[in-house]
């Protein structure tokens, strides 16, 4: 479910809680299981973050450039988390894992499931801040031609049930700028990991 411009009316303390996250957490290019440097910049808040090197792709609660754990998951984020999910008709959404994503103009993201989660009877809950996107929205097998789907500043997406593991991605982005993110595009999941 689209929720558009569902985080609006909380961009200005999304955006402080932002600063504070990647203040302690910078974003950081992760390598694949194979060794390929991601075009997306990752970081993550909560309890748990997804974390990808060359021995695979896992939640770990320490940041491993850090050492120390991930910054806490601002009050702010698990509200409207919970406020989006339960709009999608999923009660008592309380996520363990922010992952943030950061895009500049050519960055993509390939074809992927997420399946790393403990409970996939979980739905999870995708925050699109900045540039626009345009996201794709594949079915259960790879190759089903995926859907596209513009994301702008502000929507919210809802996942969860029977969509749960359709494949999906994002095209490689535009230049493009917006006022208050610049020329980048921030994406918020939360889910519930563990
Ligand atoms: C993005 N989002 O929008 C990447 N995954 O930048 C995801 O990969 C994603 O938005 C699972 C559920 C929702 C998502
Ligand atoms: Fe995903």
């Amino acid at each position: 479910m689209v929720l558009r411009g569902f985080a609006l009316a909380s961009e200005a303390v999304l955006l402080q809680a932002l600063d504070a996250i990647t203040a302690q957490a910078p974003f950081r290019h992760l390598v694949t299981p194979g060794g390929l440097r991601m075009s997306v910049a990752m970081t993550n808040a909560g309890p748990l973050g997804w974390v990808s090197d060359r021995r695979g792709y896992r939640y770990d609660p320490i940041d491993p450039d850090s050492g120390r754990p991930w910054p806490p998951m601002p009050a702010v984020f698990l509200q409207l988390a919970d406020a989006a999910a339960a709009h999608a008709g999923f009660t008592g959404f309380v996520p363990d894992a922010c992952l943030l994503n950061r895009y500049e103009a050519g960055a993509r993201l390939s074809l992927h499931q997420d399946r790393d989660e403990r409970d996939l009877g979980q739905p999870i809950v995708s925050v699109s801040l900045g540039i626009p996107a345009v996201f794709l929205f594949g079915g259960l097998q790879r190759a089903d031609r995926p859907q596209r789907v513009p994301l702008a500043h502000g929507d919210v997406v809802v996942w969860g049930g029977p969509a749960r593991l359709r494949y999906h991605g994002v095209l490689p982005l535009k230049p493009n700028h917006h006022p208050l993110l610049g020329e980048t595009r921030i994406n918020l999941t939360f889910r519930r990991a563990g």
